[in-house]
């Protein structure tokens, strides 16, 4: 595999970062680009006669997506190199690979005897010639199917057809491949043109690499359910209570709640099978995170797979939704696959590709407004709202509106104390509704001091606190983050309090403190992550706290992402927890609400930001340089 990723890396790959307004060239003969905004999408055109991708006998040649790339970070692994049987690349399709005991056969082919046709759905109707079937195997060709493709900016729609059947088995499929500024979306058409019934198992391998990069330790699969595997996947069991996973580990690939985490280079690693919990209703869903370079793609389909199968090799990891798609002859099914990208920093309701959501956008969207796919003034990359329902309206203009002249799309708080204050018992959110009442300080005044960002509250390590109640409510498990400075008077011999974010009783609360050893440490209930880098030093720090659950409704302690001065932190000891039903009404900042836990807060903090949404490291890095000249 070596060979392999020399040659990805040497690839004349000139859709390089920064250039993705620019037009970019295919890397392979015989595809076309789609494009909505920076989404850039290769598919090859089967009716191109230089096109060799997927043209053999097993996957099929209909939307075959070769690459993606999102402001301008790749997300597939896909070789320019190869034969044109090649299937290390991209998204191919393939129906009835059956090749574990438990996976359908093509249609027919266990009913006839040698000689006789059966239907490989998405390629055509073949001979069978052995007694068992074989993916790899090379049928005789009967027919295969024809497979045309309408052609638009940001879409393209494939029809396959049969003319014949295979002892009563036919087919007529359909595929639009749609891009939607940082989604690609597959919708499928299959119609049983045939006279019997049958039932196929549809999944496509998804060769997922991150910028080039090989699979190995950061890189993450989660579920947004508790799954079984077969294997086994041993959850990460260190000696001792705490666990670090921060080191390399014997292991290749262990379990953290509803993930697979890789720990090491991927090699050995056997293909896994996930399954969902029979009881499970919620969203089909798949995310895989690679947090070297802050990519994250998710893949979702709109009818539960029977399994997940995650293919691991060195270069890829593919994990791959088996759906299971019955048929009754004359009928059609219909389902979808959504990949949604994901980089750091990239603002999706931004129409023009800047950056910015602005004026600019506000007139592009202006200049299409109502207009649909097809149109001559189609702007896909105005569809920026949720629905992604291929028109531009007011849904598209609210989206805009939310994100409008917020810098590098980073979202407002939903409370902000500056500390700027120089009197008084009251600290004054900036944005207005939540005032924050000072207990225990100095009559005197003394206690705003100059800060990283003009003032600041210094608190005096025994009885000094500050409270806010009332905040708003945050649905069960949604993203949030926190973010402040801190600069202790002197070094942590015990762990300090620095705030706590909830309720005093009841539900687990968060709490930010300092611990013994001068490390960041967030815990919630009996969970905790503690970061790498010191922050008890005595100088000044910014440090975040932000929770991006990869399902909303759902959370755990290692979905906790920790920063310092504005840099991810490798997770330093963790214990998990489900945080699902942590509560956010109440702040208490600077003592504990259990002082036999940890001592109050002694130093100074600054700039004390909340907000209902999960930084980005873009985003931390925004706030933490606008308190710094
Ligand atoms: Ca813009
Ligand atoms: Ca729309
Ligand atoms: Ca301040």
């Amino acid at each position: 595999m070596a060979s392999i990723l020399v040659v990805a890396a040497s690839l004349p790959w000139v859709w390089a970062i920064g250039t993705f307004a620019a037009e970019p060239l295919p890397a392979h003969v015989g595809t076309r680009l789609l494009q909505s905004g920076s989404l850039v999408i290769e598919v090859g055109d089967p009716e191109a006669a230089d096109c060799r991708w997927n043209k053999g006998l097993r996957f099929s040649p209909v939307a075959n997506v070769l690459r993606a790339q999102l402001h301008g970070q790749e997300f597939l692994y896909s070789p320019v190199a190869g034969g044109a049987l090649t299937y290390l690349g991209g998204l191919p399709m393939e129906f009835d690979i059956g090749q574990e005991a438990f996976q359908p056969d093509p249609p027919g082919y266990n009913e006839g005897a040698n000689g006789d046709p059966f239907l490989k759905i998405g390629v055509g109707i073949l001979r069978r010639n052995a007694s068992a079937y074989s993916f790899s195997a090379s049928y005789p060709v009967v027919e295969l199917a024809r497979t045309t493709a309408a052609w638009q900016k940001d879409r393209a729609h494939f029809v396959q057809t049969l003319a014949g059947d295979a002892r009563g088995y036919s087919c007529h499929l359909e595929e639009d491949v749609i891009v939607k500024n940082d989604r690609l979306i597959l919708n499928y058409l299959l119609r049983n043109t045939g006279t019997k019934p049958f039932t196929t198992e549809q999944y496509l391998h998804d060769f997922l690499s991150f910028s080039g990069r090989g699979v190995g330790p950061n890189v993450r699969l989660s579920f947004p359910y508790d799954f079984t595997t077969n294997p086994v996947v041993l959850p990460w069991q260190p000696s001792g209570r705490v666990r670090d996973i921060g080191m390399a580990a014997a292991t290749v690939y262990t379990r953290i709640a509803n993930s697979i985490e890789f720990m090491d280079k991927a090699t050995g690693v056997p293909k896994i099978w996930v399954y969902r919990p029979q009881d499970y209703a919620g969203p089909e869903l798949c995310a895989v995170d690679f947090a070297d370079t802050q990519q994250r793609m998710t893949i979702e389909t709109s009818i539960p797979a029977v399994y997940t199968g995650i293919w691991t090799t060195d270069y890829q990891v593919s994990p791959e939704q088996f759906l299971l798609i019955s048929v009754a002859p004359g009928a059609e099914a219909r389902w979808t696959r959504t990949y949604t990208f994901y980089v750091d920093g990239f603002v999706p309701q931004d129409v023009t590709g800047d950056n910015a959501v602005d004026a600019n956008d506000l007139a592009r969207l202006s200049s299409t407004w109502l207009r649909r796919p097809g149109d001559q003034t189609w702007e896909p990359a105005g569809d920026v709202s949720a629905a992604k329902d291929d028109r531009i309206d007011l849904q598209d203009l609210a989206a805009l509106a939310r994100q409008w002249r917020q810098a590098g799309g980073l979202a407002s708080p939903i409370a902000h104390w500056k500390f700027d204050e120089t009197a008084g018992a009251m600290a004054f959110d900036e944005r207005g509704p939540y005032p924050a009442v000072l207990r225990n300080f100095p009559a005197d005044g003394s206690q705003w001091v100059a800060g990283i960002s003009g003032g600041a509250l210094r608190f005096d390590g025994i009885d000094d606190a500050v409270e806010i109640g009332d905040l708003p409510t945050l649905a069960p498990g949604t993203p949030r983050a926190l973010t402040a400075w801190i600069k202790l008077s002197e070094k942590p011999t015990a762990n300090r309090a620095v705030l706590t974010w909830g309720e005093p009783a009841g539900s687990p609360s968060w709490r930010l403190e300092v611990d013994a050893n001068r490390r960041l440490r967030f815990s919630c209930g009996a969970g905790y992550a503690v970061a790498s880098r010191v922050v008890g030093d005595t100088e000044w720090h910014h440090v975040t706290v932000a929770i991006d659950p990869v399902v909303p409704g759902t959370s755990h302690t290692s979905d906790i992402r920790l920063y310092i001065d504005a840099r991810p932190q490798t997770v330093y000891e963790m214990k998990e927890q489900d945080l699902t039903a942590c509560l956010t009404e109440s702040l208490q900042i600077g003592v504990p609400y259990d002082p036999a836990a940890s001592q109050p807060f002694y130093g100074m903090i600054d700039d004390l930001r909340l907000y209902d949404t999960a930084l980005c490291p873009a985003h931390v890095r925004r706030i933490h340089d606008a308190a710094i000249p």
